[in-house]
């Protein structure tokens, strides 16, 4: 080579080399909902995610793909271990086919800010990036109980002779209800209702409006049990492969979106007046039948866990509870 096409074709690989370099200062991280697009929880993510990126430039973006038609609800859970997205707004519920662990995150009864300070988040990233291969980066909802909605009215805490449409939340429960249940993702609530399929749903106190599930819901039994879990979730080799300064600032990020969640007990309060304006008829039982049906939804809840997974049930259960 002449020494001019030498030195010309060394400017060039040195300039590719500094495009390459300034590329790598800014990563772009593919985001998926396993919630349709509607629920509340994606709806207060979008904000989040336009603040993420306007903050963002020259570090971090993020790109969102969509909901459940980018990829189904139950399946969110493996591309997010396997790295067909970096991100993930899930619950655990959707991804017990990646581990059993996952759905044990709706028995805490401590907020998540004091999760972060007694080790439980460190115990859970401890199970997700060892099954799942991933990062549980952080819980965007909390003081959401679980309810069941329901069109045949019960006057005692039984669900015999009721088809309830289920996630992995309510299965054992509903079961020792006396319950027939039926999996399906949220997408499909409202038209298993419209046909007659389910008679009820298990689902937070908050969101039924999202997908006009109203229409078709005579009764709310009271009272909640659980606490709903929505988080952000992220494919473990992406997570490593962020910057120093890349990290620090989705840690930023995350915090803030933490910070958020005095949003929700008003949200709760909010929803149960405007059910109950929509025409749902509260379903409510005296302290003492209340306090049993909740501490019996835990007791088989930590029970199914024991037998599913058992030193991660002890060590979460340890963790977890009041
Ligand atoms: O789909 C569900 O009922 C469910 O499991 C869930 C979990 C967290 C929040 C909302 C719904």
């Amino acid at each position: 080579m002449k020494p001019v096409h030498l030195l010309r074709s060394c400017a060039l690989g040195l300039g590719l080399l500094a495009a390459a370099a300034a590329q790598a200062q800014e990563v772009t991280l593919r985001l998926v909902s396993a919630f349709p697009e509607n629920v509340i929880y994606v709806q207060r993510l979008m904000p989040w995610i336009n603040k993420v990126n306007a903050e963002g430039k020259g570090v971090l973006q993020i790109n969102f793909l969509g909901g459940p038609k980018a990829i189904p609800t139950f399946e969110v859970g493996n591309a997010v271990k396997t790295g067909v997205v970096d991100m993930a707004l899930s619950t655990g519920a959707f991804y017990t086919n990646v581990m059993p662990e996952a759905d044990f995150l709706k028995l805490t009864q401590l907020p998540v800010a004091e999760q972060r300070k007694n080790g439980a988040f460190d115990a859970i990233n401890r199970v997700w990036n060892e099954k799942g291969n991933m990062q549980y980066l952080a819980r965007m909802a909390e003081n959401q109980p679980f309810h069941i909605y329901t069109n045949k009215k019960i006057d005692k805490l039984d669900l015999t002779g009721q088809k309830i449409r289920i996630t992995p939340v309510y299965r054992d429960f509903f079961q020792a209800l006396g319950a027939s249940v039926v999996t399906t993702p949220p997408g499909e609530v409202y038209t298993a209702l419209e046909r007659g399929v389910v008679d009820g749903y298990g689902w937070p106190i908050g969101g039924i409006f999202d997908l006009n599930w109203h229409e078709k819901t005579k009764f709310r039994v009271d009272p909640g049990f659980y606490d709903a879990e929505v988080s952000l979730i992220m494919n473990l080799p992406a997570f490593k492969r962020l910057t120093e300064t890349q990290r620090s600032y989705l840690q930023r990020q995350l915090m803030a979106l933490e910070a958020e969640n005095t949003f929700w007990t008003k949200f709760a309060a909010d929803e149960t007046a405007r059910q109950a304006k929509a025409g749902i008829v509260t379903i409510s039982f005296d302290a003492a039948t209340s306090k049993a049906f909740r501490d019996r939804a835990y007791a088989i809840g930590w029970e199914a866990a024991a037998k599913q997974s058992p030193e991660v049930a002890a060590r979460f259960k340890a963790l977890f509870s009041k």
